[in-house]
């Protein structure tokens, strides 16, 4: 059977059970775009400016929506319009890390109701597959979908061989789990999606532990699916909505070369 990096996105659509990752292979398709846009900003004003600039570009709109200091639940009406408009999904970079009992508190309820209104949340497993089922318990029913932080960007993170392989096994018995955050594809038994942080065509790294690597590096070579970007495309001096594209092109183009000639 061909490697699902070999497939394409819209193949990839067609034969998935999860329908979230069904909508996501189709937007991708329909939008041209593997971008991801890391939109952390800290006010309302600005995140609303920003999705709305680089909406075209994105297939997912990634949030800290943690950082926003003046956070209402307009904000969260909002997002959600400018995600119909330019037809994006929402994952909130939550990074879950407790016992199966509070996350649900965490994800379902308090201020942000992240579960409302985020098609995709993440998670760590370090307390064990005791936090999927408590994620799972509030989003499924609501159709929403959870990544596993298998690896991370930084420089001297700890999720490395055995951890990341048991991300990898719990992923796979769990169908809440719809993919991870990290640098490559993980396994070939089911059809798990793999979005990667830490991309950028401007810099090597920032000065707390940042790591940049390429679109090709990412896509091509690795054959992870979906380049996360954020500071690469917006920042001081930037003209914002030509760096969205110039990476959704990056990102694009690797993907095509990756697939090689028809
Ligand atoms: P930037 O492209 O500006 O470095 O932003 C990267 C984004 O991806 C940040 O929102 C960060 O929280 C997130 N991220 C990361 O950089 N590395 C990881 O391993 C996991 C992340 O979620």
């Amino acid at each position: 059977m061909a490697s699902y990096s070999q497939k394409t996105y819209a193949q990839r659509g067609k034969e998935h059970a999860h329908p979230l990752v069904k909508e996501l292979f189709a937007i991708m398709e329909r939008k041209q775009s593997n971008l991801s846009l890391a939109a952390d900003v800290s006010t309302k004003a600005e995140l609303l400016a920003l999705a709305d600039t680089v909406g075209p570009y994105i297939c997912v709109l990634k949030t800290h929506i943690d950082v926003v200091s003046d956070f209402d639940a307009d904000l969260v009406e909002r997002l959600q319009e400018l995600a119909a408009k330019h037809d994006f999904l929402i994952f909130e970079d939550r990074k879950f890390a407790d016992i199966g009992n509070t996350v649900k508190l965490q994800y379902g309820g308090g201020i942000y109701r992240i579960a409302d209104w985020a098609h995709i949340t993440n998670c760590h497993v370090i307390p064990g597959e005791g936090i999927i089922q408590g994620l799972a318990e509030v989003g499924k029913p609501k159709g929403r979908g959870l990544l596993l932080l298998a690896e991370m960007s930084s420089a001297g993170m700890l999720a490395t061989g055995a951890y990341t392989d048991k991300n990898v096994e719990m992923a796979i018995a769990n169908d809440f789990v719809i993919g991870f955050i990290g640098s490559r594809r993980f396994t070939e038994e089911r059809d798990l999606i793999t979005m990667t942080p830490g991309v950028g065509l401007h810099a090597s790294g920032d000065a707390l532990g940042q790591q940049y690597r390429t679109p090709t590096k990412i896509i091509t070579e690795n054959g992870s699916d979906i380049i996360i970007v954020g500071r690469g495309i917006y920042g001081p001096g930037k003209d914002t909505a030509a760096e969205a594209q110039r990476y959704r092109e990056a990102g694009w183009t690797a993907y095509l070369n990756r697939l090689g000639p028809k």
